[in-house]
């Protein structure tokens, strides 16, 4: 399924793999959520608003760009692809919600709460989730070993040990707190690390990559996760509300601990770029046709949305 040279030494139009892979997700995702007319019909147009929002695709690319290194099958890809796409999109409705960040504006448009209501929007978010797993248990080829290890490695990223809920947790509990870099890492390496590094775990184990391969990918997720949390600080700090699709300037209005205030803007900027370098050395590690997990962590630190 590969339909760019990853492994080529010319350089790999990432922008392009951007837009043609998320076309594709699109798609998917659309053949795997509910029809926006299936009653209850609310829920499920809430499900699709936010999904369909217009977000970067950044966690489904990286399991299809990791998958692809290893030929995995599009048809067992895809759908694990998608599900990382729900549980983030699950995550940002209720990390937007009144009694989390409070956000009025994502992807460009009002939040799912404002649209819907609350308690529409709560049941948007744990529709996703649950709509994710089922879409993993799903029949795929992959064999009731591998499938099972596919559901086990999400479920401990979206769950509250080093992971997307216990991230938010310690980032709650320290608002309004003095926090030294040590524990900012902690926080981010769970609340946005850990499905990032779930992306790439996912589709190197779809693709039935060996255990050297999965422990440099893995080390490659996490530093391409950090470095995304950074580069997301200080976007939050450089750029406007328009850019970013998403309230701009909202952690320094409400006091909390960024890698921008912790170490000014240009040494959060050193420290992203230090991970995209340490992330490409481990990609080239796993293998010779990680080039475009190359280019993704580039990205990840140069874009501007
Ligand atoms: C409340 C039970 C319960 C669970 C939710 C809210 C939550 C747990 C976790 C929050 C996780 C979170 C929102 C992390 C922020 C990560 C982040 C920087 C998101 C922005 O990601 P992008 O830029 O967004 O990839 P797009 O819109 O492009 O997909």
């Amino acid at each position: 399924m590969r339909a760019f040279p990853s492994n080529s030494a010319a350089p790999v139009a990432v922008g392009e793999y951007f837009r043609q892979k998320s076309a594709q997700v699109d798609e998917w995702l659309d053949r795997l959520l509910p029809r926006e007319a299936e009653p209850p019909a609310e829920i499920h147009r809430a499900m699709r608003y936010s999904t369909f929002a217009g977000g970067k695709r950044l966690r489904p690319i990286l399991a299809i760009a990791t998958g692809e290194i290893f030929d995995a099958d599009e048809r067992a890809l895809l759908p694990a692809a998608c599900a990382l796409e729900m549980i983030h999109t699950y995550s940002l409705i209720h990390d937007d919600l009144p009694a989390m960040d409070d956000d009025g504006l994502r992807r460009g448009r009002p939040t799912c709460h404002v649209v819907f209501g609350e308690a529409m929007a709560i049941l948007a978010g744990d529709a996703l989730l649950t709509q994710s797993f089922r879409t993993l248990a799903e029949p795929a080829g992959l064999g009731p070993e591998r499938q099972l290890q596919v559901i086990a490695e999400v479920a401990q990223a979206a769950g509250t040990v080093r992971a997307l809920i216990g991230g938010q947790v310690l980032d709650l509990q320290s608002e309004g707190k003095p926090i030294d870099g040590g524990r900012l890492d902690e926080i981010h390496r769970a609340k946005t690390g850990a499905l990032i590094r779930c992306a790439v775990r996912v589709g190197a184990l779809v693709g039935g990559a060996g255990e050297r391969e999965l422990a440099h990918l893995t080390e490659y997720g996490e530093k391409a996760g950090l470095a995304f949390q950074i580069a997301d600080d200080v976007l939050d700090e450089t750029s406007t509300s328009e850019q970013l699709g998403k309230t701009a300037g909202k952690d320094a209005a409400k006091n909390k601990a960024t890698y921008a205030a912790l170490y000014g803007i240009a040494g959060a900027r050193e420290r992203a770029a230090a991970l995209c370098r340490e992330a490409i050395e481990a990609a080239r590690r796993a293998s010779r046709e990680a080039r475009l997990l190359e280019e993704i962590a580039r990205f990840i630190v140069e874009r501007n949305s």
